[in-house]
């Protein structure tokens, strides 16, 4: 292969995301291809910052994240995703530095925002397209939610009908300043998650029984979706989350052996925030692979959503954030 690249440094940055209707199962692992689109919403206060140099005396790729050398399959997974997106395993080596401007340990998805910056660093430092489309096809064999993560605001991912892949990448929808939203995240757990999301797809998709109609009833979450955020109609949007949240959970619990993400300090905060919309205030909730709890609500009402969730026993810390941009190249 060529080596067009002279020795050079590279950072950039990308925000984590939330997703409103999920993505839970592939039709594809190789080329990692998710059976159903899905959509979300890019969140500010979770910033993932890659920094890539090399140097052709480098011998082999080295990764630090939040300045802890990574090695193992940690490192494998980094090199094989260069790997995959420079498209030759004659790239020079790579030192690789990532920060998460949320505490790691925290347990909160760090896969979108990390490999959407390291998409975007290294499309830059090895010459490649600079298309967002193909970057975020590109950030796709990392993560599958790290291809909606190269995009800022409101975000759908698509998913193809092949097995190419060539349809499988995402866009915004509307940019982060279309709907002053905000999310209140609870950290209830920080330790690592016990099942990865990989793992949950594949054993929920082999053995749950309501996969198949996971699949197709999210075919129309993603209409309601995109009918809702047009009319920026809150009530419809938040019931609609919260509603793919709980069946991605549902259905994953119904997977054998069962797959249950949630702890005691999550079912509370879930009650905590039924709660408040019995007293008016609008909040729903949404949860990913793992304990922690998100909630989408509007700006007035933070406090009180703050509030409901500081009240949880065993809840940790509480981050709000509002809608993030665009992963970009920040230092060249
Ligand atoms: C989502 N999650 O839509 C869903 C909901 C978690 C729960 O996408 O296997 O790390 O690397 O493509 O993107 C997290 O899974 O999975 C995820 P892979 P990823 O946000």
């Amino acid at each position: 292969g060529s080596r067009e690249s002279a020795d050079c440094q590279v950072k950039a940055e990308a925000h984590a995301n939330i997703a409103l209707v999920k993505y839970w199962g592939k039709r594809s692992l190789e080329k990692n291809l998710a059976a159903t689109g899905s959509i979300s919403l890019t969140l500010d206060a979770l910033k993932t910052e890659t920094e890539i140099r090399i140097d052709s005396s480098f011998q082999k790729d080295y990764f630090e994240l939040d300045g802890k050398p990574v090695s193992g399959e940690g490192l494998k997974r980094i090199s094989d995703f260069l790997d995959i997106i420079v498209g030759t395993e004659e790239r020079d080596r790579a030192y690789i530095t990532s920060k998460n401007s949320f505490p790691t340990a925290a347990g909160l998805a760090s896969s979108a925002s990390g490999f959407a910056a390291l998409t975007i660093a290294a499309a830059k430092v090895w010459n490649k397209p600079t298309d967002r489309s193909i970057l975020s096809s590109l950030a796709r064999r990392g993560s599958g939610s790290a291809a909606r993560s190269i995009f800022g605001g409101f975000v759908e991912m698509k998913s193809g009908k092949d097995l190419s892949g060539s349809e499988d990448y995402a866009a915004t929808l509307y940019g982060k300043d279309y709907w002053d939203l905000r999310v209140v995240i609870g950290i209830t757990d920080a330790t690592p998650k016990k099942i990865g999301s990989t793992e949950g797809m594949e054993r929920s998709r082999k053995t749950a029984p309501y996969y198949d109609s996971w699949i197709t009833s999210t075919e129309q979450d993603l209409e309601g979706m995109r009918d809702a955020l047009a009319k920026r109609d809150f009530t419809q949007m938040g019931e609609l989350a919260e509603h793919s949240a709980l069946k991605m959970h549902g259905l994953a619990m119904s997977a054998r052996p069962a797959i249950l993400y949630w702890n005691a300090a999550t079912l509370e905060s879930i009650h905590k925030i039924r709660d408040l919309r019995k007293r008016g205030i609008e909040a729903y909730i949404t949860i990913d692979a793992g304990p922690q709890i998100k909630v989408l609500c509007k700006p007035a009402d933070i406090e009180d959503v703050q509030q409901a969730l500081t009240s949880v026993t065993g809840l940790q810390k509480v981050i709000t954030s509002g809608i993030g941009d665009d992963a970009k190249v920040t230092e060249v």
